[in-house]
């Protein structure tokens, strides 16, 4: 009988165990929700002015909450990115803030955090999966938007005629579609409007320069304008055109996106046309997110960012706050 009965609390006591670890993730209990918050970051990479203003924006603001933060850095590798992922499910993060490289690999981390129950907040780019269902919500820049705003100012600038090189972004990232779509949206309405070469130089600054390098060496046509996908590149292609003794600003006129302080001095300098705006800032919104989530409220799979048009005339007021 004795046997029988502590046999019977030993049942009982594997139970209470299961039962604690199984309703751990969902909602906090009681009794944990003094505990400090854990948060894993995954970021793609971090380089470049832009990258490193959103994981400092992050940072600081896990500082200031008071939030336990792991930060992982994939350095541009997409198979370390899911590693990444999966380290962070490992450390038993409350949440999972994840900036994709790329959408169709990304889309596994996804469905790792989801096996896991883990809430993921997608940063800056889209990765393959169901809104509310894969991931938590996406919060992002407009796009399309931004790349209308460069094709018009183009338009505007070139008196609707151009010969232009394009510089896109990562190759299978949502950010570099968009970024395509809307600018040919627009420049496709005017006939003398039209793109000579059309070439990734994966968001970065040697690329950049690197890929107009080449182009200059090879066009049979005259160059007249350069639309990038972001200011790093725009930056790498004033480099390769000025050590070609072609004058940014007066033989072509060039155009990019994210607004970092490098671009707005170069704008000021008469090197480039305008820029058009997209916040790195996503610290206080993503862990504005998570707080409401934590307090049951419904979250909007989708949220985006507001942006600005920065040219010649505004440029010199904002560039001491950029990043
Ligand atoms: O414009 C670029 C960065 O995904 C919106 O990625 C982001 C883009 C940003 O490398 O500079």
């Amino acid at each position: 009988m004795r046997k029988m009965y502590s046999l019977f609390m030993i049942i009982i006591f594997l139970m209470m165990g299961c039962s604690n670890n199984s309703f751990k993730k969902e909602t906090r209990p009681e009794y944990e929700k003094d505990k400090k918050l854990l948060v894993g970051f995954s970021q793609m990479e971090n380089n470049g002015p832009w990258r490193i203003a959103e994981t400092n924006s992050i940072k600081n603001e896990a500082k200031k909450r008071n939030i336990e933060l792991i930060f992982t850095d994939a350095e541009g590798d997409v198979k370390k990115q899911i590693s990444d992922v999966q380290y962070l499910i490992e450390q038993k993060v409350d949440y999972i803030i994840l900036a994709p490289k790329t959408y169709n690999e990304l889309g596994e981390a996804l469905q790792l955090s989801k096996a896991a129950g883990i809430p993921v907040i997608l940063l800056d780019r889209k990765a393959k999966g169901e809104p509310g269902k894969d991931y938590l919500t996406l919060i992002r820049s407009d796009f399309i938007w931004e790349a209308r705003q460069a094709g018009k100012l183009l338009v505007e600038a070139t008196n609707e005629k151009a010969n232009i090189v394009e510089l896109r972004g990562t190759v299978g990232s949502s950010v570099a579609i968009d970024r395509s779509k809307g600018f040919n949206e627009v420049i496709d309405q005017y006939e003398d409007m039209s793109i000579i070469t059309s070439q990734s130089a994966d968001f970065s600054r040697a690329e950049g320069k690197k890929v107009m390098e080449k182009i200059i060496r090879s066009s049979e046509k005259t160059i007249t304008a350069v639309y990038a996908h972001n200011d790093e590149m725009a930056i790498g292609a004033i480099i390769a055109l000025k050590a070609a003794g072609i004058e940014p600003g007066e033989d072509v006129i060039v155009i990019s996106i994210d607004g970092e302080k490098d671009a707005l001095k170069a704008i000021i300098a008469g090197d480039l046309y305008a820029t058009i705006e997209c916040s790195p800032f996503f610290g206080p919104i993503t862990f504005d997110i998570i707080e409401r989530h934590l307090a049951g409220e419904k979250i909007d799979p989708l949220i985006i960012n507001k942006d600005r048009i920065f040219t010649k005339e505004n440029a010199i007021r904002y560039v001491d706050d950029a990043f």
